[in-house]
């Protein structure tokens, strides 16, 4: 028996010393330690020995275990060692390389125009309110003074979810929310998604965005609107900017006009980009019609109130010289990356 232990434990040791990856030393643990290993076959071999002569014969196969397990071990930690040494040796990381760079994103050309609009009007003392897309038909139409029957109606070609409610087609409606919340004096202004039936083009889409201001006080006058908006023009466009105001009409304004500004390309003197005209149109607007006034709870003959409505987009092809609105909404990386 004891001779056998001995065959056994030499056996291990040559396997072990053979053994150049861990895989093996694994191997050599399961063929001698494992539970149908060599070491527990001689165990099992413990019947056919006298019984006076067991405790020693366990003692010496308990030996031999630990000796083979401790070979186990040491064989183990020695290549680690080496494996470690190796990768340390093949994964050296040259701190002297230049890092990878973050792409960082950025604004989207509607969000800088968007909030280079936000800033004037903070700066005059707006507030910014935002309303719900979907609408009443009663506040995108009805309250602003647009009935059933008025052509304008037909003209927005609207999105209708049921007969009463809309996407909204302008951004008015949360106006006539703020009127009607009946806190005066108001100066807000509300920009945000629209939706018009319209086919896409270089100019148009069925979703766009607007701006709509207003003002409500005591004594608010067509002078007040002009001043307000040469301020606008001039400190989105340039101090040299002039305004013309061209008559007009708004349903829910009035008098109402839409506002031109000189070409910031050419100054007025007429290009390609004003098409020789030396104006561009930027907006419209005029005095809230004592009716929407009322509609909304506004006494009209102690307040009146001037409001006005841009197109984001058109803002955003304007300043960034961008010429098909189809790119703002694509967002092709390429396009976007250099605004
Ligand atoms: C345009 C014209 C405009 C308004 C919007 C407005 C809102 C209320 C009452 C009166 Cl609650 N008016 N908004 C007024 C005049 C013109 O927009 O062409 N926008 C792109």
């Amino acid at each position: 028996m004891k001779e056998k232990l001995q065959t056994l434990k030499g056996e291990a040791v040559k396997q072990i010393q053979e053994a150049d990856i861990p895989e093996k030393l694994n191997d050599v643990r399961i063929r001698f330690l494992g539970k149908k290993g060599e070491l527990t076959a001689v165990l099992k071999g413990m019947k056919d020995v006298a019984a006076e002569e067991r405790p020693k014969v366990g003692q010496m196969v308990n030996e031999t275990r630990e000796a083979i397990e401790a070979l186990l071990d040491e064989a183990k930690k020695k290549m680690d060692a080496v494996i470690r040494a190796e990768k340390l040796k093949t994964e050296v990381i040259d701190v002297t390389l230049p890092a990878d760079r973050n792409s960082i994103g950025h604004r989207h050309p509607n969000t800088i125009a968007l909030e280079e609009v936000e800033r004037i009007f903070i700066g005059m003392g707006y507030e910014v309110v935002e309303g719900p897309d979907v609408e009443y038909d009663l506040y995108n139409f009805e309250k602003l003074n647009i009935p059933a029957d008025h052509p304008a109606k037909d003209e927005q070609d609207t999105f209708y979810i049921n007969k009463d409610i809309v996407l909204r087609t302008q951004t008015s409606p949360v106006q006539a929310r703020v009127m009607e919340q009946g806190k005066l004096p108001i100066r807000m202004i509300a920009p945000g998604r629209v939706f018009r039936s319209d086919e896409v083009d270089a100019t148009h889409s069925p979703s766009f965005h607007q701006i709509e201001g207003m003002v409500i006080d005591k004594n608010i006058s067509f002078a007040d609107l002009k001043g307000t908006l040469e301020i606008f023009a001039k400190e989105l466009f340039g101090e040299d900017t002039k305004t013309k105001f061209r008559p007009h009409h708004f349903p829910f304004t009035e008098p109402s006009a839409e506002v031109d500004v000189t070409c910031f390309k050419c100054g007025g003197s007429g290009c390609r980009f004003c098409k020789g005209t030396g104006w561009i149109e930027i907006l419209g607007c005029g005095m809230v019609h004592p009716h929407v006034l009322e509609m909304c709870g506004v006494d009209p003959e102690e307040y009146s109130g001037f409001a006005f409505g841009v197109g984001l987009e058109r803002i955003a092809l304007l300043k960034y010289e961008i010429d098909d609105m189809r790119l703002l909404f694509e967002n092709d990386i390429r396009f976007l990356k250099q605004f």
